[in-house]
């Protein structure tokens, strides 16, 4: 009851004092000082549990990523000021007029693809508003094609069982008041008041979390820009919490996210949630997490982008079911309010695995076999389920499994057999029966699975913790030292200075090792356009590999090879090269 009344004094407090003006002057409205309806310190970790249920179940969601820089083609997060002029950008809304926007048809092409949630870009770091707000004109209803695109969106989720979610960036290039006006911080406002930016923030949340019915996640972001901080934050969850207090908050609504990995500082608060982005998480039971991944390589709709494969997408979505994660896939809808024919075929495929194979994803939690390169695991109840990605040898031979197996079968069909010793478990499976995509292995249990403690696969790269040295080294920080590429930690890196066209990493194996397989992750992808890996015999540099770019994740067979030195260099990069991990391989 409090509640209710709490939410009717909301809404018209939100009423009364909102005003619709040409400008951003609009912000004159009183902040709305959330009376916080649910503490945040006292909810149990059963009540935690509760809320987050749904969600964890639903495993696989639809990100969209749109607005008016969709009729420009580039990026929605970094190309104003940048590929576009400020004032052309900001201009690119009395142009927006996407008639074929259809909103039913997005909802239906997410169910269809197994999705059970879509994240909907109310605002980007651009400003522009895709609701109609009563606190700006830059928004959807200043555009020709006046039409609330998140109005229509949330009724079409409604309709198609979408649980319908918004993303809303915390940074605001657009706004007068927010101190920053280009990607980098390059372009600073004469005039900034980030108390009065926060006013209209909260007030646009509170019109978005108040008249579009349910919102099932409020996926912030914009979060690592200076003005924000700890702070706010948590006075912004809490407001977020209080007009609804089921919602589930990624952990970019504070500063706790460490970078591209998307995991939260120890000890400080980050919202519900981790969110890796472009990339699979870690795995990572005590704390949930979703990665956010590109079906193409732009999160805005880009003309002609690369699209990933469909065995690309599935087994990006199984290994995050499999390190117990969600996938939030996203699509970048075109200007004239479409999702491309080719992304909308990708989607029905995965939906259509889902359809056979979606018992081996939703409502599973990860594990217990904790992944590697060629497996990974999900579990429900009494069962486990082995995705195997591809064979290594004959038969699998897997670490041993407290409880007993009681049947075996494989779920993508075929024949296969079991043997399990108190040292492992072996699973023979004919080559015909093996999946190219995704054999899943269906073991079913004389007890819970789910009591089973993570049990470790992987092999260990031949680099890890090796003695490492670089050519440049970021500001000689030992932060940024060569040593941060093989330290097995994927938050760490090696760092080269700003403007560093070429430079090299140099690790000893301590003795002539076997490898013939390299995993390289670059934490600024696509700044190495070529890269050559390299060997030391007697005295002189052998190449063993050459490749162009290496992204966020780059791995291939090498040709066998047996040394103590080895290279990886960088010949030509946009910018200084900085690298998460350099990784070798046996198999
Ligand atoms: O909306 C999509 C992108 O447009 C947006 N996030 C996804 C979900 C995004 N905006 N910027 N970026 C992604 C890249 C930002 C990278 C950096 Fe940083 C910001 C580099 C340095 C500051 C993140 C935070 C990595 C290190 C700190």
């Amino acid at each position: 009851m409090k509640q209710i009344l709490w939410l009717i004094a909301v809404t018209s407090a939100v009423l009364v004092l909102g005003c619709r003006t040409a400008t951003h002057e609009a912000a004159k409205t009183k902040p709305i000082a959330a009376k916080p309806v649910v503490d945040i310190e006292k909810e149990t970790p059963a009540d935690f549990e509760k809320r987050i249920k749904w969600w964890r179940e639903a495993r696989f969601g639809m990100f969209i990523h749109w607005g008016p820089v969709s009729l420009k083609g580039t990026e929605i997060g970094w190309s104003r000021g940048r590929e576009i002029p400020i004032e052309e950008y900001d201009k690119l809304y009395l142009s927006f007029n996407p008639t074929n926007f259809n909103a039913n048809l997005w909802a239906k092409i997410a169910r269809d693809a197994g999705m059970k949630y879509m994240v909907f870009t109310s605002k980007h770091h651009d400003g522009f508003c895709m609701w109609d707000s009563k606190y700006t004109d830059y928004d959807i209803m200043s555009s020709p094609f006046k039409r609330d695109v998140v109005k229509e969106l949330a009724e079409a989720c409604k309709r198609y069982g979408i649980v319908f979610c918004l993303y809303h960036s915390i940074c605001d290039w657009y706004h007068p008041d927010y101190p920053l006006g280009s990607p980098g911080g390059k372009t600073q406002k004469p005039n900034p008041n980030m108390d009065r930016y926060n006013e209209y923030l909260t007030n646009q949340l509170s019109e978005l979390l108040t008249k579009y019915g349910r919102i099932g996640i409020l996926w912030f972001d914009g979060d690592w820009e200076k003005p924000w901080t700890q702070e706010r934050g948590i006075a912004l969850y809490k407001t977020v919490r209080s007009l609804q207090p089921d919602i589930i908050v990624n952990n970019r609504v504070g500063v706790a996210r460490k970078g591209m990995s998307g995991a939260t500082a120890p000890g400080m608060f980050g919202g519900d949630y981790d969110t890796p982005e472009q990339r699979i998480g870690n795995f990572q039971m005590d704390r949930p997490w979703e990665s956010c991944i590109t079906i193409c390589q732009q999160w805005a709709w880009k003309p002609n982008d690369r699209l990933k494969s469909f065995k690309e997408c599935i087994q990006t979505l199984i290994r995050c079911a499999g390190g117990d994660g969600n996938l939030l896939l996203n699509v970048g809808p075109m200007p004239d309010g479409q999702i491309e024919d080719r992304q909308v075929e990708r989607l029905l495929e995965i939906g259509k695995w889902l359809d056979k194979y979606g018992e081996s994803i939703y409502k599973t939690r990860g594990g217990p076999y904790m992944p590697n390169r060629n497996i990974t695991s999900t579990r429900a109840g009494n069962v486990i389920y082995i995705h195997v990605f591809s064979w290594d040898d004959e038969h699998l031979r897997l670490p041993p499994l407290p409880v007993q197996i009681k049947k075996a079968k494989l779920l993508t069909g075929g024949k296969m057999s079991f043997y399990q010793t108190p040292e492992y478990v072996e699973l023979f499976v004919p080559e015909g029966f093996r999946n190219d995509v995704d054999t899943i292995i269906k073991l079913e249990l004389k007890g819970s699975a789910m009591e089973i403690p993570p049990i470790p696969l992987g092999v260990a790269s031949l680099t890890l913790n090796k003695k490492a040295k670089a050519s440049n080294v970021y500001k000689k920080m030992s932060e940024f030292n060569a040593s941060r590429a093989v330290d097995g930690d994927a938050e760490t890196r090696w760092a080269t200075d700003e403007g560093t066209k070429s430079a090299w990493l140099e690790v000893d194996l301590g003795k002539p090792e076997k490898f013939s397989r390299v995993v390289i992750s670059e934490a600024y992808p696509d700044r190495v356009k070529s890269f050559e890996i390299k060997v030391l015999e007697n005295e002189t540099w052998r190449t063993i590999f050459k490749g162009n770019g290496i992204g966020a994740h780059f791995e291939t067979k090498l040709p066998e090879t047996t040394a103590q030195v080895v290279r990886l260099d960088i010949l030509d990069a946009t910018n200084g090269p900085t690298i998460y991990e350099f990784q070798l391989f046996n198999k």
